[in-house]
């Protein structure tokens, strides 16, 4: 049966510090990515953009928050739209918009996965945690608090009541390399899944991969895949404010959405943090159109990998 995908943009650029990412979607759109994946045999719906209202700036005690009321609009109207999404298509792709977002989309695709009684984990890869909470922030950037929300961590009181959080131990974090002293702690106190560089370069990216998918499958969970661009290295994407150097090479990238692919498993996606303002001539957003291909069923020969 052909499988089903839509694209849904969320043109927020308000939880980064310098703008650009509301271009995001629609460079996703010129890199071709409906047809691309149109290609591949999927059944594409574009739903267009998501917006939100002006908003009136809403107090909060830590002095370096900026945007929180646009923030929350985000969240609730990003939340519905998710759960719709994840509701109606197999495999429906979330295209960002900076990473605050995923405070929406997660939360979102959470209701859906309650509704069909299984549980939902999420693959994060990403060079940050983003387990800040608005109380935390030093930078006041609000990308930098979506897993404290949806995980439901304290601190977190300024945002929209969460219906259904995610439970921590879900949760796989992938290619981690900056790390904020209350966000450490946080990590430790959880106990989340985390795969720092150093992780990564002793095992290699398959073997954690694996691990984390045995238990998706063995849960029969959903799995929510959440791309920030800054997971990989800024020498092939350079367009995102926040490059953090080290990070995934092109092959590790395809290997891992190749792998996601082969499990079947993927529900549904985020694509955050491109800011096409940033780029060279589309270059990351071609880059990131062609890693979902991978993840979509794209490969280079129709036939198994070797095992000797
Ligand atoms: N942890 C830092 C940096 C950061 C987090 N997410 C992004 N940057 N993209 C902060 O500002 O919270
Ligand atoms: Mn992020
Ligand atoms: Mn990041």
């Amino acid at each position: 049966m052909t499988r089903t995908t839509a694209l849904l943009g969320a043109p927020i650029e308000t939880g980064a510090s310098q703008r650009g990412c509301i271009m995001g979607p629609d460079s996703l759109r010129t890199a071709g990515l409906h047809e691309t994946l149109q290609r591949l045999g999927w059944k594409v719906t574009d739903l267009g953009d998501l917006t939100i209202a002006p908003q009136e700036p809403m107090p909060h005690a830590n002095p370096a928050l900026h945007h929180l009321a646009e923030t929350c609009a985000w969240i609730e109207v990003l939340e519905q739209a998710a759960y719709a999404a994840a509701r109606d298509h197999d495999l429906p792709i979330f295209m960002g918009g900076d990473h605050s977002m995923a405070a929406g989309t997660v939360p979102g695709v959470a209701r859906h996965a309650a509704e069909q009684n299984r549980p939902l984990f999420v693959l994060w890869l990403d060079s940050h945690p983003d387990l800040h909470t608005p109380e935390s922030t030093e930078s006041g950037n609000l990308h930098g608090t979506p897993m404290a929300y949806f995980t439901g961590q304290p601190g977190c009181d300024a945002y929209p009541p969460l219906a259904h959080a995610v439970d921590p131990e879900n949760i796989c974090l992938m290619g981690i390399r900056s790390v904020d002293g209350a966000e450490a702690q946080k990590i430790d106190d959880l106990g989340i899944d985390v795969n720092d560089m150093r992780t990564i370069d002793e095992l290699g990216i398959l073997a954690p991969l694996r691990a984390f998918l045995e238990r998706v499958k063995a849960a029969n969970g959903l799995l929510h895949v959440s791309f920030d661009v800054d997971f990989l290295d800024p020498e092939i994407a350079p367009a995102v404010g926040t490059t953090v150097p080290g990070g995934m090479t092109f092959r590790e990238a395809h290997l891992i959405m190749e792998t996601l692919c082969d499990s079947g498993l993927v529900t549904s996606l985020d694509l955050v943090e491109l800011n096409p303002f940033l780029d060279e001539f589309g270059r990351t957003a071609k880059l990131l159109r062609d890693l979902t291909a991978s993840l979509f069923g794209r490969r280079v020969l129709d036939r198994q990998t070797k095992s000797y």
